[in-house]
C-alpha cells in the first residue's frame, strides 16, 4: 500500500529520469548525495517511479506509506505537491491525480450529508438543483440581501449563496445576514415555496472560522460556505466536524493552480481532498460559461465526487460562472441530474428582475429534465423566452 501521484511532466530529461528527480526530492533526496542517510531510510522511505506513459508525458510516482501522516493533509501536500514545482530541470509539471490507499481514506469522515439528503431537503429527488449567487457580489445590506433572496426563492431556486468575497464587512455582517435571509426564506416556505438552502460565507482566518460556522448555525443558517483554497483543507475539515449543516465549497483562486494545462495542480486531486475533508458540494466548473473548464477534467471531478469511495458519502458538483438559462442544457448534458446549476448574473440580470430570472433558470432546468429543447420550452414559458432573447448572443444551440 502506498500513495500514487500522477504528474504531467515536460523536461529535457527522459520521463523516467524526471520522475526519479521528483520522487527523490519529495522523499529522501536532495541535489547531491548526502552522508547522513541510513539503510532503513533508503529502504522504507524512498519514493520510486511506478510507471511512465510517453505518449501523454505522464509519470506516476509511488510514495511509500511510511512517508505520510495520512490524517495530515498539509503534510501530504508538502510531499506530493511540494518543492517539485520549482525544480529547474523540469520545464513544466502538473499534479494530475492522487490515488490514496484505502487506509488513508478511512481516516477521514467525509461529508455528513450525501446528494440524496440535499435533494430531499429541497424536494428535488429527480432533477438537478438550481442555485443563485446574490449579486452584486458585495454592497447590499442584510435587509437588501434578504429581499433578493426572497425573490429568488419564490422564483424557484433551491439554493441561495453568498459570493466568495462577501464575509463580514461593516455593510453586511454575517449574523445579520443569516437572520434576515432565513426570515425571508421562512416566509417563502410559509407561502408554499418549500425549503431553500442559504449558504452563508464564513470564510475567515483559522482562529475565527469555526466560531463563525457555529454562530451562523445558531442563528438559523441551514448551510455554510467556505472558500477552500484561501482558507485551506484543514479549515474545511474543522468546519465539517463542528456543524451538522451541509458545507458549500467555493474554490476561488483555484485557477492559479488549475488553469495551465501543463503546470500546476488539476482540479481532480483538489476534489478528492474536499471530499475527504467533508465538503458537501463543490464548484467544479462549467461546460459552458464565463470561465468554462477542461471538459475531461470536469468529467473526472464529477466521477471522483459522485462514485463509491471506500464508504464516504458523495459530493454534489456545482456548475457556475457566467451561466444563464441558455447555457443550462449544455451544462446538464455534461453533469447529468446530480449537480447544482448556479447563476448570479444569469438570474439577477434578467430584464424583469430576480424573480423572473429565477423562474427562467428553473424553466430551463425543467425543459432539460423533460427532454424538451430549451427554445421549444420557451415558447410556452415567458420568463425563459425573455432570458433567451436577452442573452441570445451567448446562448449555445
Ligand atoms: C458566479 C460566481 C462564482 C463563479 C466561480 C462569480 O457568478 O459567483 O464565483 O462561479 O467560478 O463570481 O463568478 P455569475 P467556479 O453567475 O454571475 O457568473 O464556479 O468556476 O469556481
Ligand atoms: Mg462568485
Amino acid at each position: 500500500m502506498s500513495l500514487l501521484a500522477t504528474y504531467y511532466v515536460e523536461s529535457e530529461m527522459s520521463l523516467v529520469e524526471a520522475g526519479r528527480e521528483i520522487a527523490l526530492e519529495e522523499s529522501v533526496g536532495t541535489w547531491t548525495q548526502v552522508h547522513t542517510s541510513t539503510d532503513w531510510i533508503e529502504k522504507e522511505l524512498k519514493a520510486t517511479v511506478d510507471s511512465v506513459d510517453k505518449d501523454n508525458n505522464i509519470v506516476v510516482v509511488d510514495y511509500p506509506d511510511k512517508l505520510f501522516e495520512y490524517d495530515n493533509i498539509p503534510q501530504i501536500l508538502s510531499i506530493v505537491a511540494g518543492n517539485l514545482f520549482g525544480l529547474s530541470e523540469l520545464k513544466n509539471v502538473r499534479l494530475e491525480n492522487l490515488k490514496f490507499p484505502e487506509k488513508a481514506v478511512k481516516m477521514y469522515s467525509g461529508p455528513k450529508h450525501n446528494i440524496k439528503d440535499l435533494k430531499e431537503f429541497v424536494d428535488a429527488e429527480n432533477r438537478p438543483l438550481v442555485g443563485t449567487i446574490v449579486k452584486p457580489k458585495v454592497g447590499l445590506s442584510p435587509k437588501e440581501t434578504s429581499k433578493v433572496a426572497y425573490e429568488a426563492a419564490i422564483g424557484g431556486v433551491d439554493l441561495i449563496k453568498d459570493d466568495e468575497t462577501l464575509t463580514n464587512q461593516d455593510f453586511c455582517g454575517y449574523i445579520d445576514r443569516v437572520v434576515n435571509v432565513m426570515e425571508m426564506l421562512d416566509k417563502a416556505k410559509e407561502e408554499g415555496h418549500g425549503n431553500t438552502f442559504y449558504a452563508v460565507n464564513i470564510t475567515s482566518s483559522c482562529n475565527e472560522i469555526v466560531d463563525r460556522a457555529v454562530n451562523a448555525v445558531e442563528h438559523g443558517a441551514n448551510m455554510v460556505m467556505v472558500d477552500v483554497i484561501t482558507t485551506g483543507y484543514s479549515a474545511l475539515k474543522m468546519i465539517s466536524n463542528a456543524v451538522d449543516v451541509p458545507v458549500h465549497v467555493h474554490r476561488t483562486m483555484h485557477a492559479a493552480m488549475t488553469r495551465n494545462p501543463k503546470h500546476g495542480i488539476s482540479m481532480l486531486p483538489i476534489s478528492k481532498l474536499v471530499r475527504l475533508c467533508g465538503g458537501t458540494q463543490l464548484h467544479t466548473g462549467s461546460y459552458h460559461g464565463k470561465m468554462h473548464g477542461n471538459t475531461k477534467e470536469i468529467d473526472a471531478c464529477k466521477q471522483a465526487l459522485t462514485t463509491e469511495w471506500h464508504g464516504l458519502k458523495n459530493v454534489l458538483p456545482v456548475a457556475s460562472g457566467g451561466i444563464h438559462p441558455g447555457l443550462v442544457a449544455n451544462n446538464l448534458d455534461g453533469y447529468g441530474e446530480n449537480c447544482i446549476v448556479q447563476a448570479g448574473g444569469g438570474i439577477h440580470g434578467h430584464p424583469d428582475g430576480t424573480q423572473a430570472g429565477a423562474k427562467a433558470m428553473k424553466q430551463a432546468i425543467d425543459a432539460w429534465t423533460k427532454k424538451i429543447p430549451t427554445k421549444q420550452y420557451a415558447e410556452t414559458h415567458k420568463e425563459l423566452k425573455t432570458a433567451l432573447n436577452h442573452w441570445e448572443k451567448s446562448t449555445t444551440p
